[in-house]
């Protein structure tokens, strides 16, 4: 599993958002988790690590892998 921290989140449309953003990358098989409260997701899968971030500043947060 990846953990990711995400900022920028404010309701469930942001996690909405990064959760559709996460699925559509090449590699994640599960999207386990969006936490809104503690700006964590959590991704099964073998996807490309810089990929996976982009796809969530490309929705407008920022996003570091834990
Ligand atoms: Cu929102």
């Amino acid at each position: 599993m990846i953990t990711l921290t995400i900022q920028g989140m404010s309701c469930q449309h942001c996690v909405a958002a990064v959760t559709r953003a996460l699925e559509g990358v090449s590699g994640v098989t599960k999207v386990v988790e969006v936490h809104l409260e503690r700006g964590q997701a959590i991704v099964e899968g073998t996807p490309d690590l810089a990929a996976l971030t982009a796809a969530i500043k490309e929705e407008g947060f920022s996003a570091t892998v834990a």
